[in-house]
């Protein structure tokens, strides 16, 4: 059997520090707009919260053992800011620095590749009273807490991703509001975006300077679909992609927001935000991007939509448990345009996995054929893109545990491995046995 991936193909899953830690009120840590949104009713489903979540924090040696039983060769986490930098601003705090590295020095040790996000979504509180991302302070407290962060870990960090996802932080946080903070602002989640750009080029420079690790990006690309061809679907769809991918990949890899967006969001007066200089430090060179990539939409134009211009039609697959549409081609789609019009950088899928009831059999085992058949689908995807040349290193699952799904807390499960949260006792669903086998043959078993 012959694999399109290449040798040294990063088989990975990922994981977030408020998602699976726990430990909310334990080594000093404080709390962050996460644990502020889950204590307000009616925000997070069921009135879930992060406080104890996979209990992760005083289980991790137990996951990582998991995660080298599946055969991982890289695995990414996030540190949490609001661990390491309680009030967001001055000295780390040393038990969350011992804890990390303890962590880092782990996986080091059984042969798995490291790869550190800084920021997955958990602003300290304080900065949030503050004004949160919309206000410029932040991100330059992030360029401090990145540089402090690079110090304290910098030898036992393999690559380094500043943020993820900005557009999810800015625009589920501040403008839909179902995401912390909960805001509802176009204009704030505007500057949210300038800030979250700026400070992955803030965080990314100090990383530089401080660590040898590689450094890049974990964006969300979503690929979209104009519903027809008539010109005001066309354009409904241009303009969908430029809020949801151009306003991040263009800053990222050409330097400058996208014409068309500058234009479209001129009311807002948010680009005054941007400031002489700051374009170049978002644009500086990488040593690789991240893909996160869970769906398409097909968009056809809506004037009655203020924002963009535009609604999704309903799927026109099968669904996951999210009712998220299964298009395993639109992987390949976005990962073939990152590279025809954005860059040639290495390529990271830096998350990609599905949600799904996974029933437990009597016997306490987990049969998630669907998850098996979503990653076969998806896995394959990636190796077509591949061959179509893209320069594709690494596959991130989303996700290695099940753990707190953010605004539904923990009624989806992404994970290879089940949690039962009252035992909190881990069981390897058949998806985690199944990506055994395709790590083991470097992928060979997926063809
Ligand atoms: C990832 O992002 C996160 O990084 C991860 O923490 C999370 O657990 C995982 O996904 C699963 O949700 O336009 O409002 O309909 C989430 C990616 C991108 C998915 C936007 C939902 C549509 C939102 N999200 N997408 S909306």
């Amino acid at each position: 059997m012959t694999s399109p991936f290449p040798d040294g193909f990063l088989w990975g899953a990922s994981t977030a520090a408020y998602q699976i830690e726990g430990a909310a009120a334990e080594g000093g840590r404080g709390p962050s707009i996460w644990d502020t949104f889950a204590a307000t009713p009616g925000k997070v489903k069921n009135g879930d919260t992060g406080a104890v979540a996979c209990d992760h924090y005083h289980r991790w040696r137990e996951d990582f053992a998991i995660a080298a039983d599946i055969g991982l060769n890289a695995y990414r986490l996030s540190v949490s800011w609001s661990r390491l930098q309680p009030a967001g601003r001055g000295d780390l705090n040393p038990a969350a620095v011992a804890f990390y590295r303890e962590q880092l020095a782990d996986l080091r040790a059984k042969g798995i590749r490291s790869a550190v996000t800084l920021y997955h979504w958990d602003l300290p509180q304080p900065l949030e009273d503050e004004g949160g991302w919309p206000e410029r302070a932040v991100a330059e407290c992030f360029g401090d807490y990145a540089r402090r962060t690079a110090q304290a870990l910098g030898d036992l960090v393999d690559e380094w991703i500043p943020i993820n996802e900005a557009w999810c932080a800015a625009f589920l946080g501040y403008h839909s509001g179902v995401h912390a903070p909960g805001r509802q602002d176009r204009t704030a989640a505007l500057r949210a975006a300038h800030h979250l750009n700026v400070a992955h080029g803030l965080a990314a420079a100090a990383v530089r300077e401080h660590a040898p690790g590689r450094v890049g990006s974990a964006v969300i690309l979503t690929d979209i679909e104009a519903a027809s061809d008539r010109p005001e679907d066309v354009a409904a769809a241009r303009l969908a992609d430029g809020g949801g991918n151009r306003l991040f990949l263009d800053p990222l890899f050409r330097g400058a927001y996208p014409e068309d967006m500058l234009a479209h969001f001129a009311p807002t007066g948010a680009f005054a935000a941007v400031r002489p200089g700051d374009m170049e430090l978002i644009a500086q060179p990488l040593d690789f991007v991240g893909v996160n990539h869970y769906h398409r939409f097909v968009v056809e134009a809506d004037p009655g939509d203020d924002h963009l211009g535009n609604r999704a039609l309903p799927p026109q697959h099968a669904v996951t448990g999210f009712g998220w549409e299964i298009h395993p081609e639109s992987l390949r789609r976005v990962l073939t345009r990152l590279s025809a019009e954005y860059t040639g950088l290495p390529v990271y899928i830096t998350e990609s996995g599905a949600s799904f009831e996974d029933a437990v059999a009597a016997d306490g085992s987990v049969d998630d054929a669907d998850r098996v058949d979503y990653l076969e689908g998806y896995m394959r995807a990636a190796g077509r893109a591949i061959e179509d040349g893209v320069d594709l290193r690494g596959y991130f699952v989303w996700s290695l545990l099940d753990n707190f799904e953010w605004a539904e807390g923990y009624s989806k499960r992404f994970g290879l491995v089940r949690v039962d949260y009252e035992t909190q006792r881990r069981t390897l669903k058949r998806s985690a046995h199944w990506y055994r086998e395709v790590i083991a043959s470097n992928g060979a078993a997926l063809a």
